[in-house]
């Protein structure tokens, strides 16, 4: 449960986003008003997303070599000092305006977690194929797990840190997203959700394996269901 926001640190991880990057982060940085550090966990990007986030003055730069969209945010929540966590990426496809309207949903709801949904996206920006493997997903999901979420997929969430310090999450790539969910609906937490957009991306290519990937997330919901 979140009673406060008393800071919030924005862990946002990042594999050759110099297109995007800035943006994200200056979005957060201008519009956010809680109390707040922004952490880029950088998977030693070629690109010089590094040197753009250095020449912020307001960004925490860390570098995880080790690869997994999972491993580098575990890394970023690992040297959070916030008491609420926000993830989100560093390709501008999230709409980070809403952040201020997470944080109040996640203290308004004594939640532990909040999801932005991409579903009620009016402008139906996510590409056909990412729609309907989310859907189906996020059905699975919600029937093994008696939920009511309508965007398990989505990576932008906000997070009691506390509730995160006390799940042990070993996924280290997109399906650590969806263990995430499977370990705080078995400790009970609260997860609720606000209706977000989504935009395509503007620069660089996709790096998760789409195929891969949901391969991950299934035997990861199987998983969840066998080992009580
Ligand atoms: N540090 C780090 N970041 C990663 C790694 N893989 C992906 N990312 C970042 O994680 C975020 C999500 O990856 P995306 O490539 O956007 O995956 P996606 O959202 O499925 O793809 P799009 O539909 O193109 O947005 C982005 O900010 C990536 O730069 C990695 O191995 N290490
Ligand atoms: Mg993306």
């Amino acid at each position: 449960m979140t009673r406060k926001v008393e800071l919030v640190s924005i862990v946002i991880p990042t594999l050759n986003e110099a297109g995007n990057i800035l943006e994200a982060v200056t979005t957060i940085h201008e519009e956010l008003t809680y109390p707040n550090e922004i952490i880029v966990v950088d998977g030693n990007s070629t690109d010089g997303t590094q040197d753009i986030v250095k020449s912020t003055n307001f960004c925490r730069l860390i570098t995880e070599p080790r690869r997994g969209y999972g491993r580098a945010l575990k890394t970023g929540m690992e040297n959070a000092k916030g008491n609420v966590i926000i993830m989100v990426d560093g390709d501008g496809t999230y709409e980070v305006k809403h952040i201020g309207l997470m944080l109040d949903k996640l203290v308004q709801e004594n939640a532990d977690l909040v999801l932005a949904s991409r579903m009620y996206d009016p402008n139906k920006a996510m590409g056909f194929f990412n729609f309907v493997g989310n859907k189906v997903i996020t059905f699975c999901f919600d029937f093994l797990y008696s939920q009511y979420l309508s965007d398990t997929q989505s990576g932008f969430r906000a997070i009691s840190h506390e509730a995160i310090d006390n799940v042990r999450l070993v996924e280290s790539d997109m399906a650590f997203a969806t263990e995430m969910l499977i370990k705080f609906k078995k400790k009970n937490y609260k997860m609720v959700e606000i209706k977000s957009t989504y935009k395509i991306r503007k620069y660089g290519k996709p790096k998760l394996q789409k195929f891969k990937s949901t391969i991950e997330i299934f035997t990861t919901m199987i998983k969840g269901i066998v080992n009580k």
